[in-house]
């Protein structure tokens, strides 16, 4: 509908999306250009050089080469992506995940530049991206939050008062932090002054930013996550909950939707206060309101201003394309077509990341051989990847990620165990065995897990039993990868420098060299 002229342009009035840029690579890229398919909207695309012979690239109307490799270099260039943007006439950017799409001032240049931003405002990712803002704003709106600070806490002394009052075991956590970075667990008042002068430390190097506070810390919890949607006129949607307990220092492995250990009472309450969590922030478009579950009680702990890896098995259960009610919302339209939808069945996600889990799930690096995809009944495979695909150091381990619904939850099981044994994936590692195994021990099937099983799993030694990494050329180059990372300090396990790429050329022409032409 084009908007009325005799009305101002303003922000709720609907502006159509014909031509949308996608600011991001990889299996998210060619997931919102099925969206924008499907709408009828064209897609630009743009790419690294080591992108070039990428799906999104060949899927696009249009491809835009944004030079060099690494994602300083590339996918993080805002002035180009815009300039990308205004050239091929595209009306929107959609950022996906990572990279630009919780950063505020380049939601802000895409509207200075008269183009429509395919996600929330500026002003609310500002709030939830500061831990201690965030935590205000749920104080304020009655969300549940983790019993603790919400200033900062100024030195140890003012922490030890402070914890005296909480009780011990504390969770010291940086405010600029998130996602598992800069937060240690004070066990009792001795541990107190070195923790926190580590972890200030640790988050001012990280984030520019050394705030800390305190939080009551809540043994083995679960990681239960509520999809929100909102748009510009006010309405402000759930879609229930995922769970994603299933992770190894804070990359998560498995998620599933519904949760095993939420009763519908439960559920009601976490939407009510995942929708309040957003309304507090006059949230529009998609987001995910993070809590903490323990014995039966839920607490904020973050919100992701941002459209999510997993947000595949919330679409499978409510039958909705949550892509394409971002590119609405957008474009000022209403979601009210969205309410009153009602979950059915149960779906699973497995990420298929290129890592070693019998090397400390290392970076497994090389060209992609062969592929079988799985398929057959309840499967969904949302993927980047070709065969020929050269796997770099330079962004993050993520291939793909594979998708089981089932009518119940033990269908869906079953058949992520048929897709993970359908699955091929030549030339690389991959993390679908230590999968396999998951899927297959008794804390999953009877959905008695938290946030710690899968460290515990895998340090009390039941996956297989450590190979020697026989090809040195590939231990450098693993090394290489997560001693940048570690160095760079990502949120992300972005590997993007040129020591590490330099490693990896360095490794290719080495193994060219090591065995011919043939490669790995
Ligand atoms: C906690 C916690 C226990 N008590 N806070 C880790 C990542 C960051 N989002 C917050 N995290 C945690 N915060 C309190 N007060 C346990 C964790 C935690 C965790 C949370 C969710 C998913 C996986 C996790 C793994 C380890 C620790």
């Amino acid at each position: 509908m084009a908007p009325s002229r005799s009305k101002p342009v303003t922000a709720s009035t609907p502006r159509p999306i014909r031509k949308l840029l996608i600011a991001n690579r990889g299996e998210i890229a060619v997931r919102i250009q099925r969206s924008c398919r499907d709408l009828g909207i064209e897609t630009v695309a743009i790419y690294s050089d080591a992108d070039r012979n990428a799906l999104h690239v060949r899927f696009a109307n249009q491809a835009v080469a944004l030079g060099g490799n690494t994602p300083a270099e590339s996918y993080l260039r805002g002035d180009r992506i815009i300039a990308a943007a205004k050239e091929t006439g595209a009306d929107a950017i959609h950022p996906g995940f990572g990279f630009l799409a919780e950063n505020g001032e380049f939601a802000d240049a895409v509207a200075a530049a008269g183009l429509a931003w395919v996600g929330p405002t500026a002003k609310s990712m500002e709030i939830m991206g500061d831990k201690l803002s965030s935590r205000r704003a749920m104080v304020a709106a009655k969300v549940p939050v983790v019993p603790g600070t919400t200033d900062a806490v100024d030195d140890p002394a003012a922490a030890l008062r402070i914890a005296e009052g909480i009780g011990y075991p504390v969770m010291l956590k940086a405010s600029a932090g998130g996602g598992g970075k800069g937060i240690r667990v004070v066990p009792s008042a001795q541990e107190m002054e070195s923790a926190f002068s580590t972890a200030s430390g640790e988050a001012q190097n990280a984030f520019g930013d050394g705030r800390m506070y305190l939080e009551k810390f809540l043994v083995s919890p679960r990681h239960i996550e509520i999809q929100v949607l909102g748009d510009k006129h006010g309405t402000v949607l759930h879609f229930g909950e995922r769970e994603c307990s299933l992770q190894r220092r804070h990359q998560k492995l498995i998620e599933e939707a519904p949760s095993p250990i939420i009763d519908e009472a439960t559920r009601q309450r976490m939407g009510e206060a995942a929708v309040a969590a957003a309304r507090a922030v006059n949230y529009h478009s998609a987001g995910t309101v993070e809590f903490l579950w323990s014995q039966g009680e839920f607490y904020f702990l973050e919100m992701n201003t941002r459209i999510q890896v997993e947000h595949g098995i919330t679409e499978e259960v409510y039958g909705v394309d949550l892509i394409s009610q971002m590119i609405r919302v957008a474009a000022g339209e209403k979601i009210d077509d969205c309410v009153g939808l009602v979950p059915r069945g149960h779906a699973i996600e497995v990420r298929l990341n290129a890592e070693d889990p019998d090397n400390g799930f290392l970076p497994s690096l090389g060209t992609v051989r062969n592929l079988r995809w799985p398929g057959g009944p309840g499967v969904r495979i949302d993927s980047g990847v070709y065969r020929g695909m050269e796997v770099t150091p330079y962004y993050d381990s993520m291939l793909a990620k594979l998708i089981a619904f089932g009518r119940d939850r033990e269908q869906a099981r079953r058949r992520m165990l048929r897709v993970l044994q359908e699955l091929h994936v030549g030339g690389v590692k991959t993390s679908a065995g230590i999968a396999l195994q998951l899927l297959q021990t008794e804390a999953f099937i009877t959905g008695d897990y938290d946030t710690g099983f899968l460290e515990r799993y895998v340090e009390g030694g039941r996956e297989a039993p450590k190979r020697e990494v026989t090809d040195d050329l590939e231990r450098v180059a693993a090394i290489v990868a997560a001693l940048h990372r570690q160095r760079a300090g990502a949120r992300r396990p972005a590997r993007s420098s040129q020591e590490s790429s330099g490693g990896s050329n360095w490794l290719r022409a080495a193994r060219l060299e090591q065995h011919g032409r043939s490669g790995r």
